[in-house]
């Protein structure tokens, strides 16, 4: 059966700024993993649960909540699909997840009051990615891009809060492509280079573990 996978498959997770071409890449990297293996596209928020309709109405301005409280939301959303994603790789599927726990942690750690430490605590235990492809984005590229829309963290001054605290969560898991000044198809051909070579480095099956260590 050629190329298929026997083992489990990777946990390939994209982070990064608003407008930094996570949700384009992420798609097509799941499509050209298919061709070769079983791949499974996830996104966190998931909007289409019970509490990811509340997390949508919380970004969307329409309900107000504390940020502890939609801090928690949307580590229950991860938590409520964990089984899914443990049980899709353990079959052998690769996944590409478009935002986690880092997403989690960089955007409630922007807000006053909201320490990296406290923000860290609801998602540790979950599956530790293989890698973290960080898509990075100046603030005035991101601009460029069509600017940001109308949901509550589409801000110029948040977004930079928030690429300082991702800077304080990157570990050798990361790999940081800059996507500024370069074409998709280029962008596109990092991300996949580095996917490589997470294949090649696990090779021999290390298990899953726990974030955060
Ligand atoms: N976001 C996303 C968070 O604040 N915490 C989280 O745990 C996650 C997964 O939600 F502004 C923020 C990041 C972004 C918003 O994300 C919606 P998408 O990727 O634009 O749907």
């Amino acid at each position: 059966h050629g190329a298929r996978t026997t083992g489990r498959g990777l946990l390939i997770v994209f982070e990064g700024c608003d407008r930094s071409g996570k949700t384009t890449h992420c798609t097509r990297l799941v499509s050209e993993l298919n061709a070769r293996f079983t791949a499974q596209f996830m996104r966190f928020p998931d909007r289409s649960t019970l509490v990811g309709r509340m997390i949508d109405a919380y970004l969307k301005g329409e309900k107000e909540l504390d940020d502890h409280a939609i801090h928690l939301l949307f580590s229950t959303n991860r938590w409520e699909k964990v089984d899914e994603l443990k049980r899709a790789l353990e079959n052998g599927s690769h996944v590409v997840v478009d935002r986690y726990a880092f997403s989690g942690v960089a955007f409630s750690a922007a807000k006053d009051g909201m320490s990296m430490q406290w923000c860290k605590q609801p998602d540790r235990g979950l599956p530790r990615p293989d890698l973290v492809c960080f898509l990075d984005v100046s603030p005035d590229e991101a601009q460029k891009r069509g600017g940001f829309g109308r949901e509550r963290y589409e801000k110029l001054e948040f977004q930079a809060r928030v690429r300082q605290n991702y800077d304080h969560l990157m570990d050798d898991t990361w790999q940081i492509i800059q996507t500024d000044h370069k074409t998709m198809d280029q962008v596109y051909a990092e991300v996949m280079a580095v996917v490589e070579r997470t294949m090649q480095s696990q090779i021999n099956q290390k298990p899953l573990t726990p974030l955060w260590p």
